[in-house]
């Protein structure tokens, strides 16, 4: 039976870089979820008796929104829903699962990098048919919906047991539950040398992987330690926690400090890396040397060739804004496009439908390619031991080689979390009046060459997004860049992204923060952080 069931509107239900994400609680309001997901349905069309994807994290309320989802797909004429057992889905797994299957869409329940639990954060996210987040026109008219609906569709039916797999009827809807590992193993085998990675490990390279608890667990160890052969323990908190053992899943140098601590100490393993909440971020630190997920994206890039996947050569690289020019000079010696986007996953899939790029990455851990739709976190990792087994150089001479080569751009991320709303919007707010006067002004001894707030044309369809970010340019390639974060649940928080080019390699080893000085200073004099925000430091340095 189907229930149509009114309902009022929530003002406050917008996507922000990657889908809806607020506090549980706010989730759990009436008809919270019920409101946003009929939103979803009513923003797109064509999808009577077609497929839904679902899945999630496995955070605190994944469990409960799938059933609700189910049962509204359902109500709504779906044909079929595919969910991973127990509800997980990593978020690169649900978006080859959207692929594979021809699926219309996806509903990914997560809030990533953000702590889970009952007082923690929660998040919903639509993926359109080609495995990727909803590009910004539908995002904005699931915000509109949400801002008017006055009713939503829900089947009366029970629970649909999520820990067997197999094919369930939800009224005159399949409920596919499968194993959340399988097809994306499958897809890492099609795009890897399983067999030279085999024979790394077999040699005595060591390596350690941090899931953090998160979604990424049952995926490493199948893939490194099962089919990989890896040392069995290779994967850490490797069980998937609803509240991730109570920490951040966020996979940088604060949050994953023990892995960075073993990883700098005297008996580091040759290789150690992490990934977030939902599996689509990475964070690589090889044995004494931490690569900043810049360089991440340069290196894999100029090495991807060594991978059977990708023998045929890259087509392009996209990168973020805020990501550093680091992958900029390794296109220009391939002699292939290089794509600048706004922040956020949403912006690549365009170029990747059309064959513009290959390979895409974000300075905040994520890296994919046109595998999926999606950053991939153990992509990533899969891709650098792939480079590791046909090389058989250490991580470090990699590194230094490719700077030696290109450059080498220093680089690092300042947050300031949890800064009041307006005093942060007031700081990009003075930011942006300012834009004007700053070209031909001189702070801490640099000069700026060219400031604005950038703005994005998408070259397959010629949307433009404005606003992402405001971006100070130095003499000489340096720059810093300002943006608030838009994946936040609980005040503001001011992202501040430095770089500075240094082509020397006689000056390829000094310390990133060290490096960075004069610039740091600056950020600060232009943009008044301190005045503004009352922090005299950032909350995380990455
Ligand atoms: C952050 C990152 C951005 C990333 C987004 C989603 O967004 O900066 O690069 O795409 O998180 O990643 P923001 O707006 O907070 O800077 V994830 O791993 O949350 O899906
Ligand atoms: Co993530």
């Amino acid at each position: 039976m189907i229930s149509i069931v009114e309902t009022t509107p929530y003002q406050d239900q917008k996507p922000g870089t990657s889908g809806l994400r607020k506090k549980v609680p706010v989730f759990q309001q009436k008809n919270y979820v019920e409101n946003f997901i009929q939103s979803i349905f009513d923003s797109v069309a064509g999808y009577r008796g077609e497929t839904l994807v679902i899945g999630g994290d496995g955070r605190f309320f994944n469990r409960e929104t799938i059933q609700t989802a189910i049962k509204m797909a359902s109500a709504n004429g779906f044909g079929r829903v595919i969910v991973g057992k127990g509800g997980i889905l990593s978020t690169p797994a649900a978006s080859h699962l959207i692929r594979k299957n021809d699926a219309f869409g996806g509903i990914v329940l997560s809030a990533s990098h953000n702590p889970g639990g009952p007082d923690e954060d929660f998040g919903i996210k639509y993926n359109v048919g080609n495995g990727g987040p909803a590009p910004e026109k539908i995002t904005e008219a699931i915000y509109a919906r949400t801002r008017e609906i006055d009713r939503y569709a829900i089947a009366d039916l029970p629970d649909i047991d999520l820990d067997e797999t197999g094919v369930f009827s939800a009224g005159d809807m399949a409920v596919e539950v499968v194993d959340p590992v399988t097809d994306y193993a499958e897809l890492m085998e099609i795009l890897f040398d399983f067999d030279a990675i085999r024979a790394l490990f077999s040699s005595g390279f060591r390596m350690v992987f941090d899931a953090m608890h998160a979604v990424t667990g049952p995926y490493a160890v199948e893939i490194l330690e099962r089919r990989l052969g890896a040392e069995p323990g290779t994967a850490r908190n490797a069980v998937p926690l609803e509240d991730f053992g109570g920490h951040h899943p966020d996979p940088n140098l604060v949050h994953a400090r023990d892995l960075y601590d073993l990883m700098m100490s005297q008996n580091a393993p040759d290789f150690g890396a992490a990934s977030d909440g939902d599996g689509d971020r990475n964070l690589i630190i090889g044995k004494g040397i931490f690569v900043t997920p810049s360089d991440s994206l340069a290196l894999l890039a100029a090495n991807a060739h060594l991978a059977p996947g990708y023998s045929a050569g890259l087509k392009g690289i996209a990168r973020s804004m805020p990501t550093s020019a680091a992958a900029d000079r390794v296109a220009e010696k391939l002699g292939i496009g290089l794509y600048e986007t706004p922040t956020g996953w949403k912006f690549f899939g365009n170029l990747l439908d059309a064959g513009l790029a290959t390979i895409c990455g974000e300075e905040s851990a994520g890296t994919g390619s046109d595998h999926v739709r999606e950053k991939d976190g153990l992509w990533a990792v899969l891709l650098w031991l792939n480079i590791l087994a046909v090389r058989r150089q250490s991580l470090r001479q990699i590194v230094t080689e490719h700077w030696a080569t290109y450059g080498r751009n220093y680089y690092s991320r300042h947050d300031y979390e949890g800064v009041d709303t307006d005093d942060a919007n007031a700081l990009m707010e003075a930011l942006r009046g300012k834009l004007a006067t700053l070209p031909g002004s001189s702070v801490e001894g640099l000069t700026v060459a060219t400031a604005d707030d950038f703005a994005y044309l998408d070259p397959v369809d010629g949307s433009v997004s404005a606003n992402q970010g405001v971006r100070v340019l130095f003499e000489g390639g340096s720059r810093v860049v300002f943006r608030l974060s838009g994946t936040g649940t609980s005040g503001a928080t001011l992202r501040v992204y430095i770089e500075r080019f240094e082509p020397e390699p006689s000056r390829h080893d000094m310390e990133t923060q060290a490096a960075l000085a004069d610039l740091i200073a600056a950020a600060d004099r232009i943009a008044g952080i301190r005045k503004h925000t009352g922090r005299p430091s950032p909350s995380v340095i990455t």
